[in-house]
């Protein structure tokens, strides 16, 4: 589907880049040009060129996706004023975890901190929606779940824990 809207994208601002380059033609602006302004024409060309090479091949892939290749785990989290319902207490470490997340009353905002306190990863988490995030964690360790978005008198309060264990502990 992305791919789809950037093609069209780009086929539309090709579409337009065209008409432009056809009236600047169609004044005659090229023929009446001195070396100098031909010269600073090419440069910006080749500028513009440079740019849009730098531009694609420094892109990072889309921020979407959670596309997950090979085995995962799926983890269910419901958002409510004022908890979080989360229906495991241990995930394995180094293995991709899907949480899909939705809210039983209001919009909350789901963020998972690393033992230390920075913000890992984080999706809003809305009535009648699914929000997918995937994320790896890389340590053990306990996780907190915190809310991002105000969501009530109790807001503060809507903090829950779980733990990233090796792979033989979760098997357990
Ligand atoms: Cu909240």
């Amino acid at each position: 589907m992305q791919m789809t809207v950037l093609a069209i994208a780009l086929f539309l601002m090709a579409l337009i880049a065209y008409f432009f380059i056809a009236a600047i033609w169609a004044s005659g602006a090229g023929q009446t040009m001195k070396n100098a302004e031909r010269t600073r024409s090419r440069f910006i060309l080749v500028l513009l060129a440079v740019g849009a090479v730098v531009t694609i091949v420094s892109l990072k892939s889309w921020p979407h996706s959670v596309a997950v290749t090979g085995p995962s785990t799926t983890v269910n989290v419901t958002g409510l004023q004022w908890a979080w319902d989360i229906d495991t207490e241990e995930v394995p470490i180094g293995h991709p975890i899907i949480f899909n997340t939705h809210a039983a009353d209001v919009t909350h905002g789901f963020g998972v901190t690393d033992p230390d306190g920075r913000l890992l990863v984080q999706t809003q988490v809305m009535p009648g929606y699914v929000n997918q995030v995937k994320y790896t964690f890389d340590r053990p360790g306990t996780y907190k779940v915190i809310c991002l978005e105000y969501c009530g008198a109790a807001h503060h309060d809507m903090i829950s824990e779980f733990k990233v264990v090796a792979q033989s502990g979760a098997e357990q």
